[in-house]
């Protein structure tokens, strides 16, 4: 092989490695299965001592029918519930989603603090800022699509202080 050759060569191997570098972290928070995508999965550092934490994303559906999330299972927690906030009574409360979260075509949904949100049940750590949770969200038609939720700081407020009024924390 000519020394020209080899340049090349590393070349275009040197440009294969940037093109990861640039393109990788974006990617790895993206999450996709079928038309429905699930764009930057997070949750909220939780107390030494919670047993309970909130999970966040946006849901998207670029296909043409309805979707529904149905189930969620995170390594991190005995079981996952999908939740909603709702004002009864002049109250803020929060009760299981009945029949599973739908999606409507060409529409995103978001989970977040004050509104839906997957609440982690039986923790079995305590989340920590920086944590990477390995999250499978089940969806009736796309299948499953397994996340990463980013654990930020508990700075923010949300359902563990605002929402969850009625439980023992
Ligand atoms: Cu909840």
């Amino acid at each position: 092989m000519s020394l020209f050759a080899m340049t090349n060569l590393r070349r275009a191997a040197l440009a294969a490695a940037l093109a990861l570098l640039a393109f990788g972290p974006a990617a790895a928070h993206e999450f996709k299965s079928g038309p429905i995508e699930v764009v930057h999965p997070w949750a909220r550092a939780t107390p030494p001592a919670a047993k309970v934490g909130g999970g966040y994303a946006e849901i998207r559906n670029d296909g043409s029918e309805p979707d529904r999330l149905v189930s969620v299972t995170a390594e991190v927690a005995g079981r996952v519930e999908i939740h909603e906030m709702a004002v009864k009574d002049g109250v803020m409360t929060m009760r299981p989603v009945e029949n599973g979260l739908t999606i409507e075509p060409g529409k995103i949904v978001s989970l977040a603090p004050g509104g839906y949100h997957l609440m982690m049940l039986d923790l079995k750590a305590p989340l920590k800022q920086g944590d990477k949770l390995p999250v499978t969200l089940q969806f009736e038609k796309a299948g499953t699509v397994a996340v990463t939720l980013d654990v930020q700081g508990v700075g923010a407020k949300g359902p563990t202080a605002e929402g969850h009024s009625g439980m023992k924390m």
